[in-house]
């Protein structure tokens, strides 16, 4: 980390202001180098000062310039800002102009990776970074914010904390077993405080549903079969006219999709293919998408036309989707009914067509029950958020429920120690104690260039 980095921090396009960023030892001597203005390695740290960019004699540019002297910066090292006035031409030529001076271009997200391996943030937080700046609703802003503020590494550190008491009392009791003021651990102690760990990595692991939906929203089908009103309900839904509406089976061939804000929380509606045997090639492959996006969706909006006498057809498929949340939708109940509606016991239905609209706000508020949208914003907003902390949680929750059997079966209480230390390094790695170069590549190439 020895080299000074620089990259455009803002978006590249025509706006009032762009922000160039160098970070690293050099970075002020080397913005000092083409900045005509007070001798800026001199100025006191966290000040601006005005002046122009120059390069072989001709201004650059008119800018500010910020001066954040290590350690208290975002990456810990020195940190140079130059607000220059937007547009590409005059950005790039800033940024070309440091590179030429001594910066190297900061890879995607490598502010932010320093930042963490200084020691400023740890790996949730700096997780948090990126998601904070992709956050498209309320919700997954406040999600990310409160992880960048730490609530979530607070939460994974009490947890630790807790294994690290009982592990010292069980130390002492191996090293010192005579001494009399020292709590004696035995299945009494360990007992109450391993299923009080176990309950709580179990809320985490239960509350990241919450993390997920705010994060990346629900993925909700429209699935049934042609003709059913599929692609008017998806339009309906969406307030515009998206997918092509006929009558003629078999119109919807490609996937049709679009998002919509429902309690905060983004749905990722997909019309799909009407689920039939056909010999047109393209529309079986419309059919073979619609039966994989049934398998990955988080919520089936299934639809069957009002004016059907025989459901078993749709028995049958609503059997197929397994046992993720589906809602039946009775569409065309402003026809007459053929319907034998006692073979749906089972489900929930909603009545409704889209010649009125009748039923989709019901399909609404049954979707905000369902995933309990309304609870969600109550909540204290530090959930898991990624699958890399899903999984470490679970591995955790796995090693210290061992641990409790281990205990319950009479297993020596030295042994039940290393289990402790196991769960204690799983947790460790959430919020980056130790870490693999490929993990954190992976991550930080994720986010954009200049954070
Ligand atoms: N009467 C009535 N007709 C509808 C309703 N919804 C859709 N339709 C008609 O049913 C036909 C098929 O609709 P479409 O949305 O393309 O169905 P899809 O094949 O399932 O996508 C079209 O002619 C629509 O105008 C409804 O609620 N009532
Ligand atoms: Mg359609």
């Amino acid at each position: 980390m020895d080299s000074t980095i620089c990259a455009v921090s803002t978006a590249l396009g025509n706006g009032a202001i762009s922000i160039i960023r160098c970070s690293g030892a050099e970075a002020i001597k080397i913005v000092n180098s083409v900045f005509l203005g007070k001798n800026l390695e001199q100025v006191p740290s966290h000040t601006i000062h005005y002046g122009f960019i120059t390069y072989q004699n001709e201004k650059v540019d008119e800018v500010l310039v910020s001066i954040m002297r290590s350690p208290k910066t975002f990456t810990t090292e020195d940190i140079v800002e130059i607000n220059s006035h937007g547009g590409i031409a005059t950005t790039n030529k800033i940024l070309e102009v440091l590179l030429a001076s001594g910066c190297i271009l900061a890879e995607a997200g490598e502010f932010t990776k320093r930042a963490f391996l200084n020691g400023r943030i740890d790996l949730l937080e700096a997780e948090a970074v990126g998601d904070l700046i992709v956050s498209e609703t309320e919700s997954s802003r406040k999600l990310a914010i409160n992880q960048i503020t730490g609530s979530l590494s607070n939460k994974i550190n009490n947890i630790r904390q807790k294994l690290i008491s009982l592990q010292a009392n069980i130390e002492v009791n191996i090293d010192y077993p005579e001494y009399d003021d020292v709590l004696v651990i035995t299945e009494d102690i360990l007992k109450p405080t391993l299923i009080n760990i176990i309950e709580e990595l179990q809320h985490l692991l239960i509350d990241s549903k919450n993390g997920k939906i705010i994060k990346n929203g629900i993925d909700v089908a429209i699935i049934g079969q042609p003709n059913v009103g599929k692609s008017s309900i998806l339009n309906d839904l969406l307030e515009e006219n998206k997918a092509i509406v006929t009558n003629i089976p078999g119109t919807t061939r490609d996937i049709v999709e679009g998002k919509i804000f429902l309690n905060g929380i983004i749905l990722n509606i997909v019309d799909t293919a009407g689920l039939r045997l056909t010999n047109d090639q393209v529309e079986k492959i419309g059919v073979e998408k619609s039966k994989d996006i049934s398998k990955t969706a988080d919520l089936i909006i299934y639809v069957i036309d009002n004016t059907t006498e025989k459901i078993s057809v749709d028995l049958q498929n609503l059997q197929n989707l397994g046992d993720k949340p589906v809602i039946v939708f009775i569409n065309k109940d402003d026809i007459k009914t053929k319907l034998d509606i006692n073979k749906l016991k089972d489900y929930q239905v909603i009545f409704g067509n889209t010649i009125n609209e009748f039923g989709l706000e019901k399909l609404k508020t049954k979707i905000i029950e369902i995933f309990n949208l309304e609870k969600i914003e109550t909540k204290d907003f530090s959930y898991l958020s990624s699958a890399r902390q899903v999984s470490l949680v679970s591995k955790a929750l796995m090693v210290i429920e061992e641990s409790l059997n281990n205990l319950n079966m009479g297993i020596s209480i030295d042994l039940i120690s290393i289990d402790l230390q196991n769960c204690y390094e799983l947790l460790g790695e959430i919020i980056g104690e130790t870490y693999k170069e490929d993990l954190l590549d992976e991550l930080f190439s994720k986010f954009c260039l200049g954070k």
